[in-house]
């Protein structure tokens, strides 16, 4: 295993020295936002962690190894790079093996995460079960992962894209705690509201890392997801979203989208369809996920 790992000297550092590290994913860099917009968030995101300080560890797949920790040129090239895979757990074997630069999913960030030994991620939404999953049977890897990988997920609820009602079933199914952050209700991305009730809320990160430990010390393996809302300053109204989810919807449809293609392609659609304004709320999620997940991380050693 430990072979296929490059972990960055600073990310070693911290985890030999019990230091707070913070997992993190680059689809949403390669895949997920517009160049150089992309890249922006991803240092910006970084510095968030250490802000609180803990040490980020951007997550990629690069020259046959799982790179944990990335340079600001790697982050560079993945953000510009074109033909960056999307790489979720189904494509990790051919693209170490044929050397081909990879963004890493949700799914397969925490795997890798978990390789290295760190115990906190924090991305912008994690994938779920797609609306039509009926007929598409389209439900992201990252649930399945979520069921049996110890890597807490924080992210702003899963993607409003996406069947949430469903997505919430599915976590129960696997087992999976599903808290929000201070609000009873779950949250949707790139809004504050969901109409749907979380099934689990906490108020501070000390409360989070108590679960975290106790929950691992339980022999219950997997992981958590802690739903954290997206700031008021920055939502989009879930009415306003909705409208332009329905179109990209339909647009994707149109143009036989399907795979994984959906998700990204959701993303730019609306993005170009909101003038950017879905944008700038993404970004700003991501921050602020990425800000909780440090203090979680932090709150972790101080236990
Ligand atoms: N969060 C974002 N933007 C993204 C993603 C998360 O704000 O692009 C990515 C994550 O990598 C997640 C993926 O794993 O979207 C889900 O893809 P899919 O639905 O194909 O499983
Ligand atoms: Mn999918």
């Amino acid at each position: 295993m430990n072979a296929l790992l490059n972990i960055q000297p600073e990310v070693t550092n911290a985890l030999q020295n019990n230091l707070p590290v913070v997992a993190l994913e680059s689809t949403i860099i390669s895949h997920g936002m517009p160049y150089p917009r992309n890249v922006e968030t991803a240092l910006a995101v970084e510095e968030a962690v250490r802000k609180e300080g803990a040490v980020p560890a951007t997550i990629a797949i690069k020259d046959g190894k799982c790179c944990v920790g990335l340079s600001a040129e790697q982050l560079e090239f993945f953000g510009k790079e074109k033909n960056v895979w999307k790489v979720s757990l189904r494509d990790m074997p051919f693209v170490l093996s044929k050397n081909l630069p990879g963004a890493t999913t949700v799914a397969s960030t925490m795997r890798i995460a978990a390789m290295a030994g760190i115990k906190i991620f924090a991305t912008g939404g994690t994938g779920g079960v797609h609306r039509g999953a009926e007929n598409s049977m389209d439900i992201s890897a990252d649930l399945t992962e979520m069921a049996q990988t110890d890597v807490a997920v924080v992210s702003a609820g899963v993607k409003s894209i996406l069947d949430i009602a469903l997505t919430l079933e599915y976590m129960e199914t696997k087992g999976i705690p599903v808290i929000t952050f201070g609000q009873d209700e779950f949250p949707s991305f790139y809004s504050r509201n969901s109409g749907l009730l979380s099934p689990l809320r906490l108020d501070t990160a000390k409360e989070i890392a108590d679960l975290l430990k106790i929950k691992w010390l339980a022999g219950l393996n997997g992981s958590v997801l802690i739903a954290n809302p997206i700031p008021a300053t920055d939502e989009v109204p879930a009415e306003v979203i909705e409208v332009h989810i329905r179109e990209a919807l339909a647009a994707a449809e149109k143009q036989k989208i399907s795979g994984k293609e959906v998700t990204p392609f959701l993303l730019k659609y609306i993005a170009g369809h909101t003038h950017g304004e879905s944008l700038e709320a993404n970004i700003a999620l991501v921050i602020n996920n990425a800000k909780l997940a440090a203090q979680i991380a932090a709150a972790m050693k101080q236990q």
